[in-house]
C-alpha cells in the first residue's frame, strides 16, 4: 500500500496548502444566494459541500476528474482482451487525481486482493436473517458487522493524533472496498442460490471476481460488471449515498458506520432503489398486457396508468440533470454491442421514446430523461441475472469507490464536523414579517 498511500499523501498536502491559501483570500466571497424555496425543497442547487472527486453538469452529465465516460472508457486500462475500462483505474483517477498506468492498476488490483479477506463472524451476521430480507438489509449489515475490523476506531480509542486521522482511514477504505464482493456476493448466492458459495479467484481483477462469486462467469459479464462498477463510482457530493457518507464520516465515524449510512440512503427508492423498480415495473407491465414486447402506444398507456395511480415512472427523472444521464447512454451502448436483439432491451429503448413527452407534458417534472438505473437492470437480466431485488447490492458496491475516496479526502483536508442550520416554520413566518432575523444573515 505504501507507494499508493505516499502518492496520495503528496497530492493531499499540496491540496491543503493551496485550499488554505484560497480561504485566506477569498473566504468570505459569497458563493451564492439561498432563496426560502430551497430551504423546504431538499436544498436543491446549494452550493454547500466540496468533493473532489466528479462534478456533475445539468447538460453534460458527470466528469470525474474532468474526464466524461467515453473518454474514461478510452484511457482507463483494460483487462486483458477486454474494452471497458477496470474500476481501479477509476478509484485511482480519483484518489490522485491523474490517470493510472497499466501498473498502477494491477497494482491496486493485487492490494484489494490481498487485504478481501472477510472474518467469519460477517457471515455470520447475514446467515441470521431470515431468507427473506432484502438484500440490501443484509448487505448494510455486513458493513456493519465488519466494523469490528476498523483501524481507525482502533487507533482513535489509543488516542491518535489529529493530523494523521486519514491514515486508518486510508486502510479501513481499502478493506471496506476489497471485502464488498464477497460480502456481496455472499449474499446473492445465500438468497437466490440455494447457500451454494463460489470461492473467490486470487488471478481476477475487483470486478472480474465479483462476477465469478456471483456465479456469472463469461467474459462479457465481467465487461459488464467493469463498466457497471465505473459509471456507478460517483455522482459529486450531493447525493443521498455520498452526501449522508460524508456527513457521518464528518463526526469521526470510521468508514464502516459512514458507508453503513450512505448504503442506507441508497436503499431508498428515489435513490438507488429505483434500479430494481425499474425492472419490477417492466416485468409488470410484461404481466399485466400478457406480452414480453408491449408495443409503444401499450407503453404509453402503461406510463398513463402510473402516473394516474399516484407514482412515479422508475428510472426517470434527476435533481440535477437536465439530460440524457451518460450512464444510460453508455448502457445503451453496450447493450448494442452484446445484445441488440434482446427483447427486454429492446423494451428499454421503447420505453426511452416513450416517456419522455408524457413527462414533459405534466409541466412539473424538471428533468424528463432517462437516469442511470432505467437501464442497468435489462442488461443483467440478458444474462440470466433476473433477482432484481439485488440490483441495488450492485450499486452500492460501485458506489464504495467514490463516497470512500472523498472519506480519504475529507480526513486528510481535516474537513470539520459537518453542521447546517435549521430553522422552525415559525420563525420563518417572524422573519416574513420583519419580526425576526434567520441566523447568519
Ligand atoms: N415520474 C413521475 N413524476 C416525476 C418523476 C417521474 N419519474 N420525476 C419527477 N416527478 C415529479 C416529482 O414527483 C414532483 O412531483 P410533485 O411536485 O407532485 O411532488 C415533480 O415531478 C417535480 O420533481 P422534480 O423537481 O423534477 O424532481 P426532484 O428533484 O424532486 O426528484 C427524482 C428527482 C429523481 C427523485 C425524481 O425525478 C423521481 O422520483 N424519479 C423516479 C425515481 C428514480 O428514478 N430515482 C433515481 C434517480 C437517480 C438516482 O439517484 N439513482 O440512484
Amino acid at each position: 500500500m505504501g507507494v499508493l498511500k505516499d502518492r496520495f499523501k503528496a497530492k493531499a498536502d499540496e491540496a491543503a496548502v493551496e485550499i488554505k491559501d484560497i480561504l485566506k483570500e477569498h473566504g468570505n466571497k459569497v458563493i451564492g444566494e439561498v432563496q426560502l424555496s430551497q430551504v423546504y425543497q431538499g436544498m436543491r442547487g446549494i452550493t454547500g459541500l466540496v468533493s473532489e472527486t466528479s462534478l456533475l453538469d445539468a447538460q453534460e452529465g458527470i466528469r470525474f476528474r474532468g474526464y466524461s465516460i467515453p473518454e474514461l472508457q478510452e484511457k482507463l486500462p483494460k483487462a486483458p482482451g477486454g474494452s471497458e475500462p477496470l474500476p481501479e483505474g477509476l478509484f485511482y483517477l480519483m484518489l490522485i487525481g491523474e490517470l493510472p498506468t497499466e501498473q498502477d492498476v494491477t497494482d491496486i488490483t493485487s492490494l484489494w486482493q490481498r487485504r478481501s479477506h472477510v472474518p467469519g463472524h460477517v457471515f455470520d451476521v447475514i446467515d441470521a436473517f431470515p431468507i427473506s430480507a432484502h438484500p440490501m438489509t443484509m448487505f448494510v449489515a455486513g458493513v456493519m458487522a465488519l466494523q469490528t475490523e476498523s483501524n481507525f476506531a482502533q487507533r482513535y480509542s489509543e488516542g491518535i493524533n489529529k493530523k494523521d486521522y486519514w491514515d486508518p482511514i486510508f486502510d479501513d477504505s481499502m478493506d471496506l472496498i476489497a471485502r464488498l464482493p464477497r460480502i456481496a456476493a455472499y449474499i446473492y448466492r445465500r438468497k437466490y442460490k440455494n447457500n451454494k458459495h463460489i470461492q473467490p479467484n486470487g488471478l481476477l481483477d475487483w470486478s472480474g471476481n465479483l462476477a465469478h462469486m456471483l456465479g456469472y462467469s463469461s467474459e462479457s459479464f465481467k465487461e459488464l460488471m467493469r463498466l457497471y462498477m465505473t459509471i456507478h463510482a460517483d455522482h459529486e457530493g450531493g447525493n443521498v449515498s455520498a452526501h449522508t457518507t460524508h456527513l457521518v464520516g464528518s463526526a469521526l465515524s470510521d468508514p464502516f458506520l459512514s458507508f453503513a449510512a450512505g448504503m442506507n440512503g441508497l436503499a431508498g427508492p428515489l435513490h438507488g432503489l429505483a434500479n430494481q423498480e425499474v425492472v419490477k415495473w417492466i416485468f409488470e407491465m410484461q404481466e399485466n398486457l400478457q406480452t414480453q414486447t408491449p408495443s409503444k402506444e401499450q407503453i404509453e398507456q402503461y406510463v398513463k396508468d402510473t402516473l394516474a395511480s399516484g407514482k412515479v415512472v422508475p428510472g426517470y427523472g434527476h435533481a440535477v440533470l437536465r439530460k440524457t444521464d451518460p450512464r444510460f447512454t453508455a448502457q445503451m451502448e453496450f447493450g448494442k454491442k452484446h445484445m441488440p436483439e434482446d427483447p427486454l432491451v429492446q423494451t428499454v429503448w421503447n420505453v426511452y421514446e416513450t416517456v419522455p413527452p408524457i413527462l414533459q407534458g405534466l409541466g412539473k417534472v424538471k428533468n424528463p430523461w432517462p437516469n442511470v438505473d432505467a437501464h442497468s437492470g435489462a442488461l443483467l437480466v440478458h444474462y440470466g441475472f433476473v433477482e432484481y431485488e439485488f440490483y441495488t447490492v450492485l450499486f452500492g458496491v460501485s458506489r464504495a469507490l467514490g463516497v470512500l475516496t472523498n472519506l480519504i479526502w475529507s480526513r486528510a483536508m481535516a474537513m470539520p464536523i459537518e453542521r447546517p442550520k435549521s430553522v422552525t416554520t415559525e420563525l420563518v413566518k417572524g422573519w416574513l414579517k420583519g419580526e425576526e432575523q434567520i441566523w447568519g444573515e
